[in-house]
C-alpha cells in the first residue's frame, strides 16, 4: 500500500522571502530522496491561476470581502481536487507558497471576517485536510516593505501598515495554538533563514521517521 505524502505549507506576511525560500526547502527534501510537487496559493491549477488574476489585479471596483473569502476558497476547491490531494495520494510531498492559514490571516484579520465563517468555507472545502507542517516566515511589515521597493504592487500589497499588522498578529495567533506550526525568524541573511528553515526540517523529517 503506498504511504500518503506530506503536506507542508509556507506562509508569512508580504517580501518575507516565501518565494525566493521555496526552491530551497523543494531542493532540500529533493536531496533527502523525496518526491516533491511544489505549488502556490492563490493558483496552482489553470483554473486557480485565472481566479489568483482576479484577487490580484487592481481595479476601481471596490472587491466585497465576501467574494474575495469566496474566490479564494474557490480557487483552493480546484487546487485540492486537482494537485494537492491526487499527489499526497500517491505517495508525493507537497511544498505550498501559502494556504488556509493566509485566509485566516488576510481575510479574517486584514479584512475582519469572524474566524467561526473562514472555518466553516474551510470544513466544506477541505473536509479532513490540513498541512502537517506549517513553516510561518516571521518579519516586521516594514522590513517586508522595504524588500518589495521597486515592485508594481499588487491589490493586497497597496494596503497600510495596520492591515500588515494585523496579518501578523493573526499568525502569531495561530503558531501559539496550532502545533505544526514552526515560526522561522526571516530577518538577517538568506543564509542565516536558510539555515533555520534547514533545522525545522530536519526536525520535522526525524519526527515523520523519515
Ligand atoms: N492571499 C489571501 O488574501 N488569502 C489567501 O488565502 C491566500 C493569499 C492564499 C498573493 O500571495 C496574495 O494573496 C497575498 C495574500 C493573498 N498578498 N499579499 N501581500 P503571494 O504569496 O503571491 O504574495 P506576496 O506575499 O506579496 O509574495 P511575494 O511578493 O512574492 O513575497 P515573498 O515571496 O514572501 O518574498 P520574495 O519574493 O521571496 O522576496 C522579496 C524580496 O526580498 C526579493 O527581492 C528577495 O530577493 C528578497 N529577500 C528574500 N529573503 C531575503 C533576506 N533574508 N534578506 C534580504 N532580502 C531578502
Amino acid at each position: 500500500m503506498t504511504t500518503r505524502g506530506r503536506f507542508i505549507t509556507l506562509e508569512g506576511g508580504e517580501g518575507v522571502g516565501k518565494t525566493t525560500n521555496l526552491d530551497f526547502i523543494r531542493r532540500w527534501l529533493d536531496a533527502a530522496g523525496l518526491e516533491v510537487v511544489t505549488s502556490r496559493e492563490p493558483g496552482g491549477t489553470p483554473l486557480a491561476e485565472e481566479i489568483r488574476g482576479l484577487l490580484l489585479a487592481v481595479r476601481d471596483e471596490p472587491v466585497a470581502p465576501l467574494a474575495e473569502l469566496l474566490l479564494v476558497f474557490a480557487a483552493r476547491a480546484q487546487h485540492i481536487a486537482e494537485v494537492i490531494e491526487p499527489a499526497l495520494a500517491r505517495g508525493a510531498w507537497v511544498l505550498c507558497d501559502r494556504f488556509t492559514d493566509a485566509t485566516y490571516a488576510y481575510q479574517g484579520g486584514g479584512r475582519g471576517f469572524d474566524p467561526t465563517v473562514i472555518a466553516l468555507l474551510e470544513r466544506l472545502v477541505q473536509d479532513a485536510l490540513q498541512p502537517d507542517l506549517t513553516l510561518y516566515l516571521d518579519l516586521a511589515p516594514e522590513t517586508g516593505r522595504a524588500r518589495m521597493t521597486g515592485r508594481a504592487l499588487d491589490r493586497f500589497e497597496r494596503e497600510q501598515d495596520p492591515f500588515f499588522e494585523r496579518v501578523r498578529a493573526v499568525y502569531l495567533q495561530r503558531a501559539s495554538e496550532l502545533a505544526r506550526f514552526r515560526v522561522i525568524d526571516a530577518a538577517g541573511p538568506l543564509a542565516t533563514v536558510q539555515a533555520r528553515l534547514a533545522d525545522a526540517l530536519r526536525d520535522f523529517l526525524n519526527r515523520s521517521g523519515q
